[in-house]
């Protein structure tokens, strides 16, 4: 299975420690094409170092979310290139699971809340030692469809 795991980058790096948590979670379960999201050395400036610019990214984050069979994405921090990433994979009818953590103080955006289909778009609110729980739950559910 493939997995592309979604979390801010210049929205800033405030979460990293849980997508940390959960990309070690999701190896479990298939290859993530977008480890990078957890590299604790990123930084908010989100700077380049495979060469190629923001359209190779761009282009790159497109084709790998085109290979995905599901994509995992952590909401909490708010951000515009999560939020794009969860428009385009709309678009390309993938199945889709946004986590949420309301001890944060933060309302989600209603685009987002309001995209749960029940279906292949959820929205879960969770707190972070619930995490692994919730992954099992859902990839068990999605082993079974
Ligand atoms: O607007 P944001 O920067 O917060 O958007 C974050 C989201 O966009 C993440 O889920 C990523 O998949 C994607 N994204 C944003 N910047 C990059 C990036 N920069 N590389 C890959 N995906 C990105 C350079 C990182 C470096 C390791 C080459």
């Amino acid at each position: 299975m493939r997995i592309y795991f979604c979390g801010s980058i210049r929205g800033g790096r405030q979460d990293v420690v849980v997508y940390q948590r959960i990309l070690k979670k999701l190896e479990k379960y298939g290859q993530v094409l977008t480890e990078h999201v957890g590299y604790g050395d990123l930084s908010e400036k989100g700077e380049d170092s495979v060469g190629g610019g923001e359209k190779a990214i761009h282009h790159r984050d497109l084709e790998w979310l085109e290979q995905s069979d599901v994509i995992i994405a952590e909401v909490t921090q708010p951000s515009l290139g999560v939020g794009y990433e969860l428009g385009r994979a709309v678009a390309m009818h993938k199945r889709i699971l946004c986590l949420f953590r309301p001890e944060s103080g933060r309302v989600l955006s209603a685009m987002v809340r309001g995209a749960d289909d029940g279906s292949l778009f959820q929205v879960l609110d969770y707190s972070e030692e619930e995490v692994e729980g919730i992954l099992e739950h859902y990839f068990d559910k999605l082993t079974k469809v």
